[in-house]
């Protein structure tokens, strides 16, 4: 076996969930999916060789703010399931610095130790200019592949300016992580599709290395992706990888049809690779999972407890309501507003209920500066109006949304108060919060309303799976 067909196989068994079969109440029979199982993973493969991790998300934010310089997690399940990865084998991040405050913690090599945790691991951050975050964050990555990838009637934009500074964005963090390697050997560890030029940048540059490329988003299916202008080009650069993994099998499918369609390339089907260029790009699923033990000893921490007292103080619960929660970024992907009409729905089908539900929404603010994100906060903010107008009394509102980036231990008391734990993605490639909650809850008594649509659905079997465009479907399942 060859040594990226080993790390297939160390990842696969240490992402994959097997949660025993029930009926809508979660059982935490996860394996433990730790740092150090995935450490294993990657050591196997770079054993005398640097890590060094590329995305454009950086682990750590430096924010300026009055009373000085503040430390800010953000809200990512890129970061929630790569950070362990990085951190075990003391490896090298390769990042955007986005914060107001991060030329100022860097040395002169742009580079931050982050430490905390089990071990630290050095943050190498890329400065790019305004006009660069916005064809490339805003424009490319944000505009145009994440609604073509997601296919949820958001209509992609697609701009040649943008596209140009796509390219030369990847190509200075091309010239950071050479930069950051020198002469040594390197397995070169790359997150998601703002950076999908990368692994063919790398490669020519340096033949020698090891080129993995994560996407986490769903890939579509040809017929959908046939309407990106410089699918060619993309596909290309992803075809620089040894090694490209997606959440499940079905992307990996969707994946080497489009390129059958696209490029000319040589696939096997037999070995799920694809040869452009005379390497092998081994095309793999990788279910990413979240460190189980960790997330469950935090979930019962002192800390958390007490935010828990303080979490239903703020929102007058007096005990008498099932708490409904939704934990997101502000993304139209997540099904946030279907999620929200299916709870006034049930609300008007059964006025019983009224006073005795609430939902407690928890929304990050993400991509505010893309019109589609910046109406989708219009437009649930007006929709929670509207709900809670129709049905509040003197003493309840059904609707309490906790708007903001909120910190770990206020996500992890979310779970803990949660009777019903709502994941309503209209689309999505694994989704972490499902894995959080089912890792949070050991008492078992929580339960799951979890999208068909999401990664997840294929492992936690005993979720209440529901299709989230259908609100009348999800109200019955919220009834019951
Ligand atoms: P995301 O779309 O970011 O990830 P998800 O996997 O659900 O989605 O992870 C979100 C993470 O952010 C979780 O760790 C959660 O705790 C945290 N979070 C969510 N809302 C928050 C809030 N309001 N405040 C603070 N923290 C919050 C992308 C893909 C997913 C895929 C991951 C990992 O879209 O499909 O699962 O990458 O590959």
């Amino acid at each position: 076996m060859n040594e990226i067909e080993r790390v297939k196989d160390l990842m696969t068994e240490a992402g994959s969930v097997d949660p025993t079969v029930g009926s809508g109440t979660l059982s935490p029979h996860l394996p433990p999916v730790d740092a150090a199982a995935l450490a294993a993973v990657i050591r196997g493969l770079s054993r005398d060789s640097k890590l060094v991790v590329v995305s454009n998300r950086e682990p750590v934010i430096h924010e300026a703010r009055d009373d000085g310089v503040r430390e800010i997690r953000p809200a990512s399940g890129m970061i929630t399931g790569i950070e362990p990865i990085v951190r075990a084998v003391s490896g090298t991040w390769v990042a955007h610095g986005s914060g107001s405050a991060d030329r100022r913690a860097v040395d002169t090599n742009d580079r931050f130790t982050v430490s905390g945790g089990r071990s630290s691991y050095a943050l190498r951050r890329v400065w790019l200019t305004r006009q660069e975050e916005q064809g490339y964050y805003y424009g490319v990555a944000n505009s145009a592949l994440w609604p073509l990838c997601h296919i949820v009637y958001a209509r992609p934009q697609f701009s040649r300016r943008q596209w140009e500074t796509y390219r030369r964005v990847n190509e200075k963090f091309c010239a950071a992580v050479l930069e950051e390697i020198g002469s040594e050997d390197a397995i070169v560890f790359i997150q998601d599709y703002h950076l999908a030029l990368l692994p063919r940048l790398l490669r020519q540059a340096r033949p020698d290395l090891t080129i993995v490329m994560f996407w986490h988003i769903p890939w579509p299916n040809p017929e959908a992706f046939r309407i990106m202008p410089w699918g060619e080009e993309l596909l290309d650069g992803l075809l620089g990888s040894d090694l490209l993994g997606f959440h499940i099998q079905y992307h990996c499918n969707n994946f080497v049809d489009t390129v059958d369609h696209r490029v000319e390339a040589r696939i096997d089907r037999e070995l799920f690779s694809v040869f452009r260029g005379g390497t092998p790009t081994y095309v793999r699923p990788f279910p990413i999972s979240v460190d189980f033990e960790q997330v469950s000893d935090d979930a019962v921490s002192v800390p958390v407890r007490h935010r828990v007292e303080e979490i239903l103080a703020a929102i007058e619960h007096d005990g008498r309501q099932q708490l409904l929660v939704g934990v997101d970024r502000l993304d139209y992907t997540k099904g946030i507003i279907e999620r929200l009409r299916a709870v006034d729905r049930l609300l008007l089908e059964y006025p019983e209920l009224r006073g005795r539900v609430t939902l407690l929404q928890l929304a990050a603010p993400s991509r505010t500066h893309v019109e589609a994100y910046r109406r989708l906060g219009q437009e649930m903010d007006a929709l929670v109006d509207d709900i809670n107008w129709r049905h509040q009394d003197d003493t309840w509102q059904p609707i309490r949304l906790l708007r903001g980036h909120h910190d770990y231990t206020t996500v992890m008391a979310a779970y803990q108060v949660a009777r019903v734990l709502l994941v309503t993605s209209l689309h999505d490639g694994m989704n972490l919060v499902a894995k959080e909650f089912v890792a949070a809850r050991r008492d078992e008594d929580g339960v799951l309303l979890l999208s068909k649509y999401t990664g997840a659905a294929r492992e936690l079997a005993d979720a209440v799976q529901v299709n989230p465009f259908d609100i009348d479907a999800m109200t019955q399942a919220l009834y019951g």
